[in-house]
C-alpha cells in the first residue's frame, strides 16, 4: 500500500555520510496509518519541507518514506500559490478571496505529475494507493494513466465546495477529471459528496447511481469517511498525572478564574479566531455576569505565514486582542492570553483538562479534530463544547452548544450559556459526546476507507488488472 500526501509525516535530514533520518514525532493520519503500512511492507510519499533539498527514501519502522523534493518557485507557485491561495479559500466558502493565475496552475499540474510518477514507481502490482488532499486532486487520473493495475483512493480532507463556487476555477473540469481517475472518492461529510456528485453530472456528464458515478466506462464510487482522532491514546494521555498536575498548574497560574475559555487552532482565516473574541468582549463590554473572572486562553500555532492573507488576518486578531487586554485587562490579569507558538501535545492534552468551555467558531472546517480532541480529554465528564454548525465535527457532536459563526447575538447567548451551565447538564451532553467519540476513531477511519475501497471491483479495471 502507498500513500501520496503533500507532506511527509517524519521530518527528515540528510547525514553527513548522505544517508536520511527521520525525525519528530508524527502526526495523527500517520499514527492511524502506520500499523496498516507496516503490516502491507507500506510506503508514504511526500515533500520533506524544505525547498531545494533532494533526500534518499528511507525506511523507518516497517514504513519507506520517499521524498518528492520542490523547487523554491514550486512552493510558491504550486502550494502557497495554487494550493493555498487559490483552493484552499475558494474550498472554504471563499471567506478570503481565491487568487486565480494560470502560471500557479501550471507549478500544480507539473508537481501533481511528479507524485504520481513517483507513485507509479514505487507502487507493486495491483497495490492498493491512497492520495491525499486538495494539494493533489490531479494524481488520481495521472497514475491510473500510468498505472492502470492499482486500485485508487482519495481522500479530500476540507470541503468540497456548492457548484456555485467551484464553477469559478478555470480548470474545473481539469480536477474533476483528475478525482475521477480514483475507484473510491471519500469526503468528511454527505453535504460535499452531494456537491461533488452534482458537479460531476452537470460538468463531466458523469451517469450517477446513489453512491456509484459511471465515467469514461468506469464506475468510481463516492461517500463520507468522517476522519476522527486516536481517541483512546488522547484520553489516556489527558489522565496521566503529569497532564492533570500541569492542567492544575495551568489555573493556578492563571490567579484561579471562575471559568476558562479556551480556543486552539492553526492560525487561519477560516477558524474564526474573531468571531469568538468578538462574542467574548461584547460580554465583558456589556458586563455580563457570565463573564466575571472568566479569562480566555488563545493558542494560535504559526501558519503559513509567508502568505499576505495570513500576515493580516495575525494582525487583525492580535489588534483585537490588544483592545480587548488594555479595555478590559487589570495588572497581571489579562483578559485573554494570546499564544502564537506550538505547544508538545502533551502541554495542548494540559490545556484541554484546564478548559471549562472550550470555543471552536470556524467559518468553514471540513472537520475539526480539535474539537474530539477535547471531547476525548475530558475524563471528568464535565466541559462544554461550543462548536460551529460549519465544521464536519457538528455533524457528529450533536450535544455541543452549536452556533453559527455569523451571528454574533448567537454565538453571545451560548457562549453565556456555556459559561453558566449547570454540571449536570453539562455531564449529560459530554457523556454523549465521549460515547460518540469513543466508538468512532481514527481506526476506524481509516478502516471503513480501505474496506470501501477493497470493495470498489471496476469491471473494465479488474479486465486490466488480469
Ligand atoms: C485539516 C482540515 C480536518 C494545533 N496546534 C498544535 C497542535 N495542533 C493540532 C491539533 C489537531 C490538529 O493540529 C489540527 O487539526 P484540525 O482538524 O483542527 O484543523 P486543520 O489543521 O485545518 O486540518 C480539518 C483535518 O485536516 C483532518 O482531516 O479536520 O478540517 O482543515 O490535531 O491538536 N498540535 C500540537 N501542538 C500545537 O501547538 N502538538
Amino acid at each position: 500500500m502507498v500513500v501520496v500526501a503533500n507532506r511527509l509525516p517524519f521530518d527528515l535530514k540528510k547525514q553527513p555520510d548522505g544517508s536520511t533520518k527521520a525525525t519528530q514525532a508524527p502526526g495523527g493520519l500517520v499514527t492511524a496509518l502506520a500499523p496498516i503500512l507496516s503490516r502491507r511492507e507500506g510506503a508514504w510519499i511526500g515533500w520533506p519541507g524544505d525547498a531545494d533539498v533532494a533526500l534518499e527514501p528511507t525506511t523507518t519502522d516497517g514504513l519507506t518514506l520517499y521524498p518528492v523534493p520542490l523547487s523554491h518557485d514550486e512552493v510558491e507557485n504550486y502550494y502557497e500559490g495554487f494550493s493555498n491561495a487559490t483552493l484552499w479559500p475558494l474550498y472554504h466558502d471563499a471567506v478570503a478571496e481565491p487568487e486565480f493565475h494560470r502560471h500557479w496552475w501550471d507549478a500544480y499540474q507539473r508537481v501533481n505529475r511528479r507524485f504520481a510518477e513517483k507513485a507509479a514507481a514505487v507502487a507493486a502490482e495491483g497495490a492498493t494507493v491512497w492520495v491525499h488532499d486538495y494539494q493533489l486532486q490531479l494524481v488520481p487520473a495521472m497514475l491510473r494513466q500510468l498505472r492502470p493495475d492499482v486500485r485508487i483512493g482519495f481522500f479530500l480532507h476540507i470541503p468540497f465546495p456548492p457548484a456555485e463556487l467551484f464553477m469559478r476555477l478555470p480548470a474545473r473540469a481539469a480536477i474533476m477529471e483528475g478525482l475521477m481517475g480514483a475507484d473510491l472518492i471519500g469526503f468528511q461529510v454527505p453535504g460535499a459528496v452531494r456537491n461533488f456528485t452534482r458537479l460531476a453530472r452537470t460538468l463531466l456528464d458523469a451517469e450517477v447511481t446513489g453512491t456509484t458515478l459511471r465515467y469514461d466506462d468506469r464506475q468510481i464510487r463516492v461517500g463520507a469517511f468522517p476522519i476522527s482522532i486516536d481517541s483512546e491514546a488522547q484520553s489516556e494521555l489527558a489522565t496521566q498525572p503529569h497532564v492533570t498536575e500541569a492542567a492544575a498548574q495551568l489555573r493556578e497560574d492563571l490567579g484561579l478564574p471562575r471559568k476558562i475559555i479556551l480556543g486552539v487552532d492553526r492560525l487561519d482565516y477560516t477558524k474564526g479566531i474573531n468571531v469568538r473574541l468578538r462574542a467574548f468582549g461584547e460580554l465583558l463590554a456589556e458586563r455580563d455576569p457570565a463573564v466575571d473572572d472568566a479569562v480566555m486562553i488563545q493558542i494560535a500555532t504559526p501558519s503559513r505565514e509567508r502568505l499576505g492573507s495570513y500576515v493580516r488576518t495575525r494582525e487583525d486578531i492580535e489588534r483585537q486582542v490588544g483592545a480587548l487586554n488594555g479595555d478590559y485587562g487589570r495588572i497581571g490579569r489579562p483578559a485573554v492570553h494570546y499564544l502564537h507558538q506550538s505547544f508538545p501535545r502533551e502541554d495542548l492534552a494540559a490545556f484541554y483538562v484546564a478548559a471549562d468551555v472550550m470555543a471552536v467558531t470556524p467559518l468553514r472546517d471540513g472537520m475539526n479534530l480539535v474539537a474530539k480532541e477535547y471531547v476525548a480529554c475530558r475524563s471528568a465528564g464535565d466541559g462544554v463544547l461550543l462548536l460551529s454548525e460549519f465544521t464536519g465535527a457538528a455533524n457528529e457532536l450533536k450535544q455541543a452548544l452549536l452556533v453559527n459563526p455569523y451571528d454574533t447575538n448567537g454565538v453571545k447567548q451560548a457562549l453565556r450559556r456555556a459559561l453558566q451551565m449547570p454540571m449536570t447538564e453539562q455531564k449529560k451532553r459530554m457523556r454523549a459526546m465521549r460515547r460518540q467519540v469513543a466508538t468512532h476513531d481514527v481506526d476506524a477511519w481509516a478502516r471503513s476507507f480501505l474496506s470501501t475501497l477493497e470493495d470498489t471491483r471496476d469491471p473494465a479495471g479488474a479486465a486490466l488488472r488480469r
